[in-house]
């Protein structure tokens, strides 16, 4: 069981890295500049009526596309070892295929790589990010099978445009939230919300394109570029809300739908998708009078393909979910949909503290359990923390934040303790964004950024302080307080 250690000061291994992240349609901006092409979320955010809580869009935001050297010197001063940002496949390759490459979006992710190493920055690249060019979106996007080679196209001109100084490669940021909340529901571009048929769909085909950038890079770079490559999974912890069989089932199929879809696939030894998400959707199509299950079936060639293509386990975790089933799930979701499939209720602790995203609540042990239960179902892979944060309404004095950063590294602490082996911890995020649907309403910013400024001026929060000290400490106080942190905007 989980229990939270008393001690106030505890050190992170040696070689353990520490890092900050963000991704491109977020921060960037310059959405139509220098040949940059149309990306879904462009689309997205330019739609009448607006789709975006708050009528805004990626159009400027953060301006990183021009303020690039500025967020290098707050990763100076943060003193991480490694900064994960993203790649606009549509600044790059315009029309999506790599028959036009566009030599601004080039030369500024070399500026901005080349600015990271003169300051001792290791970049850390997420290929996908979720901005897919619009134009391969016409074509069905991550529903067109043929995306595999569209994907590996636009992979390999970044292998061989920054690989020289690129070590570590994601290549894709959460297949679930891609295809579930992208084609399965409304809550991302391109809000297909074709639910019980597209998510599966995508989810094969977003398997195959890691698994086929993997191999060429493992193929045809590793030997020269010497880096190493991995997927990054949205992992919820689901607890069961009682102690009944039902609840402890409903609890491991929501972890297998949730994340075991696509780990499965890649870390066990079995390979392809787990036995209860098959399970469920074949079932399910079958008393629905489908003639084969919605879930499409992987061939042996391509389980092979798949099993074994990531060096490091990419987890992005935030938050738990108490899940429970019982009769009152009859009727209770659309049919056929991947609710239904799936067969579970998922709902909050209202006792957990709430953050400024309805969805996110820290639960420092339940992060705890979700790495013990990766250690345990997949033989123990290397771990690295891709994204973890927390979300405000604003200001610089935000102790909500610095609570849940505490709480999840000695949570962390802990699991190395039981022998989990997570190499490194990222930050979610660097400066504060465009959330996604949310957009500028929910903070989750180390770094302020005043996007009423002409100069989006950015401004430490009381965290990045803390956070700064654990970096440079190498150690975890939970009594350290920053001496010379002036909240002078509070
Ligand atoms: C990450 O996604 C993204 O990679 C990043 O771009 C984003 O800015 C960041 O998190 C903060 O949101 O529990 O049913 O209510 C996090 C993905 C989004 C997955 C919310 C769980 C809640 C679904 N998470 N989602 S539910």
């Amino acid at each position: 069981g989980w229990c939270k250690r008393t001690q106030q000061i505890r050190s992170f291994p040696d070689g353990f890295l520490f890092g900050a992240a963000t991704a491109a349609y977020q921060i960037e901006g310059g959405w139509y500049e220098d040949g940059k092409g149309l990306s879904i979320w462009d689309i997205a955010t330019h739609t009448v009526p607006s789709p975006i809580k708050d009528g805004s869009t990626g159009d400027v935001s953060a301006d990183s596309y021009h303020l690039y050297k500025r967020d290098v010197e707050l990763m100076k001063e943060l003193g991480i070892d490694f900064y994960r940002f993203s790649v606009s496949w549509s600044r790059i390759l315009p029309n999506g295929f790599a028959d036009k490459i566009n030599q601004p979006g080039l030369d500024y992710y070399n500026n901005l790589i080349n600015e990271m190493l003169d300051n001792n920055i290791t970049p850390f690249v997420t290929i996908y990010h979720w901005d897919l060019p619009y134009n391969l979106q016409k074509l069905g996007g991550w529903t067109n099978p043929l995306i595999v080679e569209w994907f590996r196209d636009y992979a390999k001109i970044l292998f061989d445009r920054f690989g020289d100084r690129v070590k570590f490669w994601m290549t894709i940021n959460e297949p679930k939230q891609i295809c579930y909340e992208g084609y399965g529901s409304d809550l991302k571009a391109p809000f297909l919300n074709a639910t019980g048929i597209a998510e599966y769909i995508c989810a094969k085909n977003i398997l195959l394109a890691h698994a086929k950038v993997y191999h060429l890079y493992d193929e045809s770079y590793r030997k020269i570029q010497n880096g190493t490559i991995g997927i990054s999974l949205s992992c919820t912890w689901y607890e069961p809300a009682s102690d009944t069989s039902d609840d402890h089932q409903a609890a491991v199929d929501a972890r297998q739908f949730d994340w075991g879809q696509y780990a499965h696939p890649i870390f066990s030894n079995a390979g392809d998708f787990p036995a209860e998400v098959k399970q469920n959707i074949a079932l399910k199509s079958a008393e629905q009078s489908f003639p084969k299950s919605r879930l499409p079936e992987m061939s042996a060639a391509e389980v092979a393909l798949i099993r074994g293509s990531s060096d490091f386990f990419g987890i992005n975790s935030y938050t738990t979910k108490l899940t429970y089933r019982d009769a009152s799930l009859e009727g209770m979701y659309p049919v056929p949909s991947y609710m239904d499939d799936m067969g579970a209720v998922m709902i909050k602790d209202p006792s957990w503290t709430q953050a400024q995203s309805t969805w996110l609540q820290e639960v420092p042990w339940g992060f705890y359990k979700l790495l013990v239960e990766v250690r345990n179902l997949y033989d123990n892979p290397p771990v690295y923390i891709t994204e973890n944060g927390w979300s405000t309404a604003g200001g610089l004095l935000d102790e909500g934040r610095i609570s849940y950063y505490r709480s999840y590294l000695t949570a962390l602490l802990d699991a190395l303790d039981e022998g989990c082996d997570v190499k490194a911890y990222t930050a979610w995020s660097l400066i504060d964004n465009f959330e996604w649907k949310n957009g500028y309403t929910e903070k989750f910013g180390l770094y302020e950024v005043d996007f009423s400024s002409p100069e989006l001026t950015r401004r430490p929060r009381k965290s990045a302080h803390i956070y700064k000290e654990i970096i440079r400490s190498r150690q975890l106080n939970l009594n350290y307080e920053p001496e010379d942190f002036i909240h002078e905007h509070d």
